[in-house]
C-alpha cells in the first residue's frame, strides 16, 4: 500500500513536473517561430565525431547549407548523394507538398541521428534553420571544441503565411548591400521570406537604371538630414538578389509614384508642370536637394503623357533586371484628381512586363486589376476593388515607431506610445484575403546601422512567428520566455537588439536599452 502511494505519487509529480516544464517552455530549445508540431522527448543525440550527410537528388543546396552549419562543431563533415547512408539525411519528397505545403518540413532527431524532409528546397532549408537553433548559441561565431548534444524530437512544422517580409526605406537614408545582406541572413534565422525595399522617395533615388541614369547620378546624391546617400548599381542588385534566393528570400523592389517623387523631378527637371504646379507647396525646387522629412508635397505631372513614358521606361528595366515576380508601385499619400487613372495605368504597365503589381492600400480606391495585392498599412482605405492583402497595418508593424514610449529618433504618427512588442506579437486576423505580414522601418530617422538594428530586432521575431505560426499556437508569454533565451544568439550575430523590457533576457549585455549609435 505504502509503496504504491509513493508510486502514485512520483507518477503524479512527474506529469505536473512535465506539464509544468512545457508550459514554461524553458525545458527545450527556444525556436522562434515555434514550429506546428513538436514532441520533445527526454533524450540527447550526441553528435558523432564523424558526420555524414546523405541527400537525395536535388537536396545538395540544402546538403551543403546543413555543412556549413556543422563547420563550427568538432565533428569531421563528409557529403554524399543516395539514401540512407549516412547519420545525417536530407530527403526531398515531391508528395510531401499535399501535407507540407512549398515551405514547411519533418524534423526528426533520434538516437541514431537526425532526419530532414521536404517537399522543397525552401522547406530542407527552414528545417536546418530550426536544427540550427537546437545547437548552442556559440556555433554561430566560432568553433566549439567540446561536445555538442541535440535534444531528441520529431517536428512536423509549415507556415500559416506565405508573406512573411520587412521593407528597408533605402530613400530616406541609404543602407548598402553589406547592411542588406547581414539583414537577409538574419531574417533568414527566423524564417522570413520576403524583403522589400524602398527605393525611391522625395529624398533620394536608389537604384540604377540605365535608361535614366540622372536618376542616381543626381538623386542618389541626396538624402534626408542626417542620412547617408548612395545607391544600388546594377551588379549589386542582382548580387542581392542572388544571395536573397539563396536564403529563399525574394525581394520586391518599389519605386514610390506618383506621390514620393522630388528626387526623380528633381534628376529630370522636365517631367514637372509647368511653373512646378505639381509641387505644392514647394519644400524644394530643382536643382536644389530635398533633407526635410514631411511627406505629401510633391507628385508626377500626371497631366503630362510624358510621365506615362518615363514610368512605362522605368518600369520595364526595373522588371528586366528583377528576379522576382512582383513591382511594388508605391501610391501612398497623395490627393489628386488623376491619381485613380494613374494607378490603373500604372498596375496594367507593371502587368505588361509580365511581373504582379503591389501598392499601397489607397491604391485600391482605383479599378486596379485583380491580380493587385494591396499593402494595409492605416486601414482607412475605401477599396473599389477586392485583393489580396499584406498586412503592415502601422499599430502593429510599423517599427519606425518606438519599441518603448520615449524612444528618441522615432515617428509616433500612428501609435504616440510607440509599437511594442506585445503590440506586433497579438496580431491576428480573419481576413481570408490576408497573404501575410510586413513590417517595415521608414528611415527618416534612423540613419545608422545599429539604429535600425535597434528598430527591427527583436520585433521582428515577433513579426516571424506572426506570419509563421497559427494563432492557436501562440502566446506572448512563452514567446517572451523563448526570446530571452536567444540573447547569446542575437549577441553573437553581432545584431543591436533593443533589450525590450518586456523580455526577461538571458544575457547582462551593456548599453542601455535603446543603445542609438547617432553618426
Ligand atoms: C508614411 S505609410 C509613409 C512614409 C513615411 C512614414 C513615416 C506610407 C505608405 N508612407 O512615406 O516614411 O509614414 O512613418
Amino acid at each position: 500500500m505504502k509503496t504504491s502511494l509513493l508510486q502514485f505519487c512520483i507518477f503524479f509529480g512527474l506529469i505536473l513536473g512535465n506539464s509544468v516544464k512545457a508550459q514554461s517552455g524553458s525545458e527545450h530549445p527556444p525556436i522562434i517561430p515555434k514550429p506546428l508540431k513538436a514532441e520533445w522527448k527526454n533524450s540527447e543525440y550526441n553528435l558523432p565525431t564523424e558526420i555524414k550527410i546523405c541527400y537525395s537528388a536535388d537536396a545538395e543546396v540544402s546538403a551543403k547549407w546543413l555543412e556549413h552549419l556543422l563547420k563550427n562543431t568538432s565533428s569531421e563533415v563528409q557529403l554524399s548523394e543516395g539514401q540512407n547512408c549516412g547519420n545525417f539525411s536530407l530527403v526531398l519528397k515531391e508528395n510531401l507538398k499535399e501535407k507540407l505545403g512549398e515551405e514547411g518540413y519533418n524534423l526528426k532527431v533520434n538516437n541514431t541521428g537526425v532526419e530532414l524532409e521536404a517537399a522543397t528546397n525552401a522547406g530542407l532549408f527552414y528545417g536546418i534553420q530550426t536544427l540550427r537553433q537546437m545547437f548552442p548559441p556559440e556555433i554561430e561565431t566560432g568553433k566549439i571544441n567540446g561536445e555538442i548534444s541535440l535534444q531528441q524530437v520529431k517536428i512536423s512544422d509549415k507556415p500559416n503565411y506565405s508573406w512573411r517580409g520587412t521593407m528597408v526605406d533605402l530613400a530616406r537614408s541609404f543602407f548598402g548591400i553589406d547592411y542588406l545582406k547581414k539583414h537577409i541572413d538574419r531574417m533568414a534565422l527566423y524564417k522570413l521570406n520576403r524583403l522589400h525595399l524602398h527605393l525611391s522617395d522625395d529624398q533620394g533615388w536608389r537604384i540604377e537604371l540605365k535608361s535614366r541614369p540622372k536618376l542616381t547620378e543626381i538623386g542618389g546624391k541626396s538624402s534626408v538630414k542626417n542620412g547617408r546617400s548612395g545607391f544600388i548599381s546594377q551588379e549589386e542588385y542582382k548580387e542581392l538578389q542572388e544571395y536573397a534566393e539563396a536564403r529563399h528570400i525574394i525581394i520586391i523592389p518599389e519605386i514610390d509614384m506618383p506621390g514620393h517623387t522630388y528626387a526623380a523631378l528633381m534628376s529630370y527637371p522636365e517631367l514637372n508642370c509647368e511653373n512646378l504646379e505639381n509641387l505644392n507647396p514647394k519644400r524644394a525646387t530643382p536643382p536644389e536637394y530635398y533633407h526635410d522629412y514631411r511627406v505629401g508635397w510633391s507628385r508626377l505631372c500626371m497631366e503630362n503623357p510624358e510621365t506615362y513614358e518615363f514610368v512605362g521606361e522605368i518600369i520595364s528595366e526595373l522588371a528586366e533586371i528583377t528576379h522576382g515576380p512582383w513591382i511594388h508601385m508605391g501610391g501612398d499619400e497623395i490627393e489628386d484628381p488623376h491619381y485613380k487613372e494613374f494607378v490603373v495605368k500604372a498596375d496594367s504597365i507593371v502587368r505588361s512586363t509580365g511581373k504582379t503589381a503591389i501598392g499601397w492600400e489607397e491604391a485600391t480606391q482605383g479599378k486596379v486589376d485583380e491580380s493587385f495585392i494591396s499593402q494595409r498599412w492605416n486601414g482607412k482605405t475605401e477599396s473599389v476593388v477586392d485583393t489580396k492583402v499584406i498586412e503592415s497595418i502601422c499599430s502593429s508593424f510599423y517599427f519606425d515607431h518606438a519599441n518603448m514610449p520615449g524612444q528618441e529618433h522615432t515617428n509616433n504618427w500612428c501609435k504616440q506610445d510607440g509599437v511594442s512588442l506585445e503590440n506586433t506579437y497579438s496580431f491576428s486576423t480573419d481576413d481570408p484575403n490576408v497573404i501575410g505580414v510586413e513590417a517595415p522601418v521608414w528611415t527618416e530617422l534612423v540613419v545608422s546601422d545599429d539604429m535600425l538594428d535597434n528598430r527591427f530586432w527583436p520585433r521582428s521575431m515577433a513579426l516571424a512567428e506572426v506570419g509563421w505560426t497559427k494563432k492557436e499556437q501562440r502566446d506572448f508569454n512563452n514567446f517572451t520566455q523563448r526570446l530571452g533565451r536567444q540573447a547569446a544568439r542575437l549577441e553573437n550575430l553581432d545584431i543591436n537588439y533593443f533589450r525590450s523590457p518586456e523580455v526577461n533576457w538571458e544575457t547582462d549585455k551593456k548599453g542601455g536599452v535603446f543603445s542609438d549609435y547617432m553618426p
